[in-house]
């Protein structure tokens, strides 16, 4: 098929799909041929952008009541829902991943705007004390017009994620997703906005980040950043942010570790280990990507990681695999680059090369990887792979597994299993992560738990109450209640 025949993603703009004037060509990570065109925007496309969320701020949105922006966050929660075999099979396109994920994704985002609607209205001040003669209290009001730059392997549910509590606290969105996947937060846009979100509030602008991404980080008409992807791209966002003065967010990633103590209970713990490292193929902010283990039980549970890992089915999205391809061939590379430096120096039990899909050559696979004895300065055990590689190290005591979890500067998540309380609380109090989860490990988790991360994992918070607090500004109103004049 020519390119010009494909079907064709364009910017939404102030409610309109805009004309482009350039294309990217959108490939599917099954079998990396294109399938799809999406608008290359540009800076003057970033700019009209920002312009409508501007003009949509100032003369509807910042100005509805609460109650009519929850029954529109409702309505949205409730067309996402009826749209969600159509966003899921998008998804899935787009991205790579299994099907039934792509599912999990539609419903968390319908989440997102049921949750954002119902908190909205609990979103209150506070009455200050003060002078006997002074009534004092606190707004807590929208900032005006966020930016948001999302990365490319859960764009439905971060899109969702970020701008249902930007919208419900009364602020317009423009929003920059990925080049590699952003089809689904270009539907969400269309839904949301024939679900009753006024026209320029949720604006989206597809295109590179160097062109669009950098023109919406440092636009001044931006009151609000928020930025998940990369650390140096991270950085770059807020350097932008320092010069425009704006409040940012950052999710920047993690090297989350599982810490199993000898009591553990193995039925429990080996699947949702398995999962949370092979869920979208370990292209996870939150994947469990370090397993400490106790030296106790070191090999019965790496024996049977090995065996659940050889059983996972690979294959593409659509035939909902449990894996299916990494994002793109620049994606595969780099993971494979950080398997070969770990072949190097450590074990690999198992993967470590790229499997074949018969009628999917062309597809960016990779075979779930476990390497062991992991040395704690070593890459793979230190840096983000964003790839279904577990790296494995065994610890004696509980000051060490703590020594070893604290051996990177991410500090996203982490598991912790074990079958006793007191245990797991004293390691969750001394672990520095954004959240922690005691014989469970849910990588998505509900929409209501606050997500932030700890140490160069990011700033801010995402996700439940905290987020909505997030997007609002605190004015501090002072009323001197002293008589005067005659
Ligand atoms: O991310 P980028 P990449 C990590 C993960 C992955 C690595 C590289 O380790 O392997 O980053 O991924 C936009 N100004 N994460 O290179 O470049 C870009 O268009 C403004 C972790 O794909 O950070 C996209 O919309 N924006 C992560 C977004 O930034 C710019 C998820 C993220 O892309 C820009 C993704 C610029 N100069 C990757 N350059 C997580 N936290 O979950 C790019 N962008």
């Amino acid at each position: 098929m020519n390119a010009a025949d494909l079907p064709q993603y364009t910017a939404v703009i102030a409610g309109k799909h805009v004309p482009a004037a350039d294309w990217i060509d959108v490939l599917d990570p099954a079998h990396g041929r294109p399938f799809a065109r999406v608008a290359r925007c540009s800076a003057d496309a970033v700019d009209e952008a920002v312009a409508a969320a501007r003009h949509t701020y100032e003369h509807t949105w910042g100005d509805t009541a609460p109650d009519e922006r929850a029954r529109i966050c409702h309505r949205v929660a409730a067309a996402l829902r009826a749209s969600a075999t159509a966003l899921a099979e998008a998804e899935t396109r787009d991205t790579g991943k299994p099907i039934g994920q792509a599912r999990t994704d539609a419903e968390v985002a319908a989440r997102y705007f049921e949750f954002y609607g119902g908190a909205l209205e609990a979103l209150t001040g506070e009455t200050l004390l003060s002078r006997p003669d002074l009534l004092a209290f606190t707004l807590r009001e929208p900032y005006g017009v966020c930016g948001h730059i999302i990365p490319w392997n859960y764009p439905l549910q971060i899109a969702a994620r970020t701008v249902a509590p930007a919208l419900a606290a009364g602020n317009t969105c423009v929003l920059k997703p990925a080049e590699d996947a952003c089809l689904t937060p270009l539907l969400l846009a269309d839904i949301a906005l024939d679900a009753g979100l006024p026209p320029g509030a949720l604006n989206v602008v597809p295109g590179y980040g160097e062109e669009a991404g950098a023109a919406l980080a440092a636009h001044p008409g931006v009151d609000h950043l928020a930025f998940t992807g990369s650390r140096a791209i991270g950085q770059s966002v807020m350097a932008a942010a320092a010069r425009t003065i704006v409040p940012v967010t950052l999710e920047l990633g993690g090297k989350s570790p599982h810490i199993v103590l000898p009591d553990h209970d193995p039925g429990l713990a080996v699947p949702l280990i398995v999962a949370s490292i092979t869920e979208h193929a370990g292209q996870n902010c939150s994947a469990g990507s370090r397993l400490l283990v106790h030296a106790s039980v070191h090999d019965a549970l790496l024996a049977a990681l090995t065996t659940a890992f050889r059983a996972l089915r690979i294959g593409p999205g659509r035939s909902d695999p449990d894996l299916g391809p990494l994002i793109s061939a620049r994606q595969r590379d780099r993971v494979l680059r950080y398997v070969a430096r770990g072949a190097r120096d450590c074990a690999v039990v198992t993967g470590g090369g790229v499997p074949h899909v018969p009628g999917h050559e062309g597809g960016f696979y990779v075979e779930p990887t476990i390497l062991a004895g992991v040395p704690a300065d070593h890459p793979v055990f230190t840096e983000e792979i964003f790839g279904p590689v577990l790296a494995v190290t065994a610890f004696e005591t509980e000051a060490e597994a703590v020594r070893l979890a604290e051996a990177t500067d991410y500090g996203l998540a982490a598991g912790i299993w074990t079958r006793d309380g007191a245990t797991a609380h004293r390691l969750a109090r001394r672990l520095r992560v954004g959240q922690v989860f005691v014989n469970n490990y849910s990588a998505a988790g509900g929409v209501e738990l606050p997500f932030a991360g700890a140490k160069r994992s990011g700033i801010g918070v995402e996700k439940g109450l905290e987020a909505l607090r997030e997007y609002t500004r605190c004015k501090t109103v002072v009323f001197d209640t002293r008589p005067r004049g005659p």
